[in-house]
């Protein structure tokens, strides 16, 4: 029963860094890079023959930097299971947020917790404790500096498992996410290690719990980033006033909150059980006949047994609860749907119904026909399809008409919050938006259901951003984190582009054979959706484009180039997308523009940092895009962002990040009124929509 626990030595990201760090300034001090030191030695034992020491260098230096480049396509490990935690006549399901304790290590010392084996007995017992929220970030709940803590933290919380469910059940602990490295222990034993934040993991724990009795769930959160993980940072220590200390930098431009960001789930599950569950769906041409294509993935022992033949019975319910189709599987465990006269799933402004959802009840059944296990889940039907020119959804273009966004709220940070996430959709819908991005890293699942329901189409961003230093080790994390972020997220209809990397400097050598990689490996994971990233560098130099299927480019007219000359937008705008197009003859969108602008400040003329800049320079973008729609390859513009957000201390930010169209309370800035106006238009242009009827204030008649 242990095989779903993972052993794993407790070797925090943090602890291996302070090793590094007193290691590499050893390496500094010797002045010479190793190699050029072998170079040298070898040189004056060569040094009668000055030809053959030139070529021998020359030799070196190309050997040196072809190791760098060859980049082997390893595999990566696979995820299992995760299935969303849903309650059904088979499982049960139980929250274990609310407020944990909490203890912060000391930062000169981040294995002590793990040396003193803090997790055998209540964390009281070892340090004095905080409360803490879950889910939240922890850097903003406290009034000292532990928004700049780096490395370990601790979380405990004791709760009670029922006695019933010791009889014939399998239990299992799920975090939705925990940034950036997790170590568990229940009861104090070990029970899982995951690395990566914004994307969940899980693991059994039937035999580690008591049953009608108290237990103890021990969380160990790094925050550390370095060069290989997904997003990179790195780790200095450095004076201060008290001696020496550890900072963390990075040059992505978001905070690094941390902490156990997403709920925490207890479920169970029978002991045979429905594992995974994918999904793919297709649509006829004339759009009135759709498919659903299921596959199942069994686990437990009944599994194995050859005289139980588990067979599956599939049903697809509409919205109103009426069953549409049906279909048992001969042990095949998987099968297909028909629907007839079927309601596709549409964008949001594409359809008088958009988000159209049925829901897929599947049923897990042995030979005898006994009911095994159940889960339900809901299917969006529709097709995804592009070319040179176009993306098409139902056979129809799509216009992307969204945002960059940010999970990010005051006090919380980075924690799960639906009354936010309520509000933002509240918002997107207000401003006639269809799509968004979720720059820079997953969001949470409850997002990705609310996203499907409410019709809004996402570029589903893995945590890759700023990506530089290529290697081998930080191929593997990023192709991991999209293995990861497609199996948590493929069954979505609102998911309909990958975005492999926000502005990966595209520009070395080695973006090059590792993007291709990245880009092939995300096709061989799902082909059914184009693959996208957002660049920054010029065209001229990007290596990365030609792996991908459709180009994303960020640029910041009048605010990072020409900075507050509005009449050097239009033109740039239309140029530099054009030149995109015909470098790589692929689709065009403008995944990110912007001004930060603080609310209330307004000037006239348009200056720097006001509303009226904001506004000015979305109309100068808006004429471009006009323009581009025309060409025909031109499918997108995305407004960076849609509300401020919280960033690392900078002398560029004042209290962070301030493009938003929505201030980080979530209330409009003078450019949301402006957007809206634009969202709409398009709307109704290109897909018929309606017009809201507060969108113009009465002036006169
Ligand atoms: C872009 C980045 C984004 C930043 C934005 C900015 O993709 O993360 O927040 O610039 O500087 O380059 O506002």
């Amino acid at each position: 029963m242990f095989n779903h626990v993972q052993f794993f030595p407790v070797i925090p990201l943090t602890s291996r860094m302070s090793l590094y760090n007193r290691v590499f300034p050893l390496i500094k001090k010797w002045k010479f890079p190793i190699g050029k030191i072998i170079t040298y030695i070898i040189g004056v034992l060569y040094s009668h023959r000055p030809l053959s020491f030139f070529s021998l260098v020359t030799g070196l230096y190309v050997l040196h930097f072809s190791i760098a480049l060859i980049l082997v396509n390893k595999e990566v490990p696979q995820t299992r299971g995760m299935l969303y935690p849903r309650e059904s006549e088979t499982r049960e399901v139980r929250s274990l947020d609310g407020i944990w304790n909490f203890v912060r290590s000391d930062q000169a010392n981040p294995t002590q917790g793990v040396r003193d084996e803090w997790y055998a007995k209540e964390l009281s017992q070892s340090k004095p404790t905080i409360p803490m929220p879950v889910p939240a970030s922890y850097n903003d709940i406290t009034t000292d500096n532990l928004r700049d803590h780096v490395g370990t933290v601790w979380y405990d919380r004791k709760f009670f498992v029922p006695r019933s469910w010791a009889k014939d059940q399998r239990v299992w602990l799920r975090f939705g996410s925990v940034h950036y490295e997790a170590y568990v222990w229940v009861n104090g034993q070990k029970v899982v290690k995951h690395e990566m934040g914004h994307l969940p993991f899980e693991a059994e724990v039937t035999d580690l719990l008591n049953y009608g009795a108290e237990n103890r769930i021990t969380v160990m959160c790094d925050n550390a980033l370095i060069q290989t993980t997904v997003p990179q940072g790195r780790i200095t220590e450095v004076p201060n006033d008290g001696g020496m200390t550890i900072v963390q930098s990075y040059t992505f431009d978001f905070f690094n909150y941390a902490g156990i960001h997403r709920s925490v789930h207890l479920y169970t599950t029978p002991r045979t059980f429905i594992e995974e569950v994918e999904v793919t769906t297709n649509l006829s041409k004339d759009a009135s006949v759709g498919d659903v294509i299921f596959s199942v993935s069994v686990n437990g022992s009944a599994a194995n047994e050859a005289d139980n033949v588990l067979h599956i019975q599939a049903n697809l319910y509409d919205k109103e609860g009426v069953l549409v189709a049906n279909v048992t599987s001969d042990g095949k465990l998987g099968g297909k749907l028909q629907v007839n006269q079927v309601k596709p799933w549409w964008p949001y402004l594409m359809h008088p119904e958009p988000g159209y959802l049925y829901e897929l009840e599947i049923k897990l059944l042995a030979t005898n026909e006994e009911l095994l296990d159940v889960y339900r889940l809901k299917v969006g039907i529709r097709n995804l399809s592009w070319d040179k020119k176009q993306f098409l959804i139902n056979g129809n273009p799509v216009y992307f008409r969204g945002f960059g966004r940010h999970e990010d709220a005051d006090i919380r940070g980075k924690g799960l919050d639906n009354a936010l996430m309520v509000r933002d959709f509240n918002l997107l819908k207000w401003i006639g938006a269809n799509a968004y991005r979720t720059s820079h890293y997953p969001y949470s699942e409850e997002s990705m259901q609310f996203a499907d329901e409410h019709g809004i189409m996402i570029i589903d961003e893995c945590p890759s951003v700023d990506t530089e230093n290529y290697s081998q080790e930080l191929l593997g994390k990023h192709k991991s984190s999209l293995e990861q972020l497609i199996h948590r997220d493929r069954n979505h209809p609102s998911v309909v582009m990958w975005s492999i990397a926000n502005e990966p400097r595209t520009g070395s050598m080695s973006a090059d054979s590792y993007f291709e990689l990245v880009a092939n490996y995300t096709r061989s994971l799902d082909s059914s959706r184009p693959i996208t990233a957002a660049i920054a560098v010029p065209h001229t130099q990007d290596k990365a484009g030609r792996s991908l299927d459709i180009i994303s480019f960020n640029r910041y007219n009048a605010w990072y180039s020409n900075t507050g000359r509005l009449d050097m937008v239009t033109q740039n705008v239309i140029e530099e997308a054009t030149a995109w197009n015909k470098h790589y003859n692929k689709p065009i969108i403008m995944s990110e523009y912007g001004a930060d602008t603080l609310e209330g400040l307004h000037m006239l003329p348009a200056y720097v940092w006001s509303e009226e800049f904001q506004t000015e320079v979305f109309s100068r973008h808006f004429k471009a895009f006009d323009e581009l729609r025309r060409k025909g390859w031109f499918i997108g513009e995305f407004v960076w962002n849609f509300a401020d957000f919280k960033t690392a201390q900078s002398y560029t930010r004042v209290g962070g990040n301030k493009k938003g169209v929505f201030t980080r309370a979530r209330q409009p800035k003078a450019a949301a009124h402006l957007l809206r106006k634009r969202y709409f238009a398009l709307g109704r242009d290109l897909d018929q929509c309606s017009f809201p009827e507060d969108l113009f204030t009465y002036i006169a008649t």
